[in-house]
C-alpha cells in the first residue's frame, strides 16, 4: 500500500460554475479523504510558482491570468495511491480526450477552462501543498484512514 498526498484545486473556473460540491463529492466516494481545504484568491507570485513547469509554454501568461482571476478552492487529499487516482477521476487534460466518467468530460468544453488540478506525481505534490499549505493546516484523518484501510 502506498498512502499519499495530492494537491487537487477546483479552479476558478469550477467555483464560478457552482461544480465544487459535484468535485468533491466524485473524490469522497472514492474514498479519498480531505486532509485540507481552503477557499482562497492565488496571487500572480503564487500562481507562477504553482504553474513554473509552463513558464515558457505560449498559453503561460492566460494560465496564470485566469488561476488568479477568481475565486479557487484548494485541497490536500489522502488515499491509496492519491495521485494516479486522483488524476484517473479529473481525467486528460483537453476535455475532448478524456475519457466519459470523469470530471473534465462531464463538466468541461475546453483545455483552457477544465475545471480542476492534480499534481501529477509525488514530487509534484509536495512541491505544489508546499505553495497553498502551512504544514499545520493539515488535519489528521488517522482513524478513517485506518478504518478504510481495515474494510479494504
Ligand atoms: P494538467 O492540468 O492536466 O496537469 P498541464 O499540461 O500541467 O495539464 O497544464 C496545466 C494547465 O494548463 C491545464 O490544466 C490547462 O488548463 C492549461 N493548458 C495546458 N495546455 C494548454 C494549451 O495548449 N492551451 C491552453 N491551456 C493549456
Ligand atoms: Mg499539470
Amino acid at each position: 500500500m502506498a498512502i499519499e498526498r495530492t494537491l487537487i484545486l477546483c479552479k476558478p473556473d469550477a467555483v464560478s460554475r457552482g461544480l465544487v460540491g459535484d468535485i468533491i463529492s466524485r473524490l469522497e466516494r472514492r474514498g479519498y479523504l480531505l486532509i485540507a481545504m481552503k477557499l482562497m484568491q492565488l496571487d500572480g507570485e503564487r500562481a507562477r510558482a504553482h504553474y513554473a513547469e509552463h513558464k515558457d509554454r505560449p498559453f503561460f501568461g492566460d494560465l496564470v491570468s485566469f488561476i488568479t482571476s477568481g475565486p479557487l478552492v484548494a485541497m490536500c487529499v489522502e488515499g491509496e495511491s492519491a495521485v494516479d487516482g486522483c488524476r484517473q477521476l479529473i481525467g486528460a487534460t483537453n476535455p475532448l480526450s478524456a475519457d466519459v466518467g470523469t470530471i473534465r468530460a462531464d463538466f468541461a468544453q475546453t483545455i483552457g477552462r477544465n475545471l480542476v488540478h492534480g499534481s501529477d506525481s509525488k514530487a509534484s505534490a509536495e512541491r505544489e501543498l508546499a505553495i497553498f499549505f502551512d504544514a499545520s493546516e493539515h488535519v489528521s484523518r488517522k482513524h478513517d484512514l485506518e478504518r478504510w484501510l481495515k474494510d479494504s
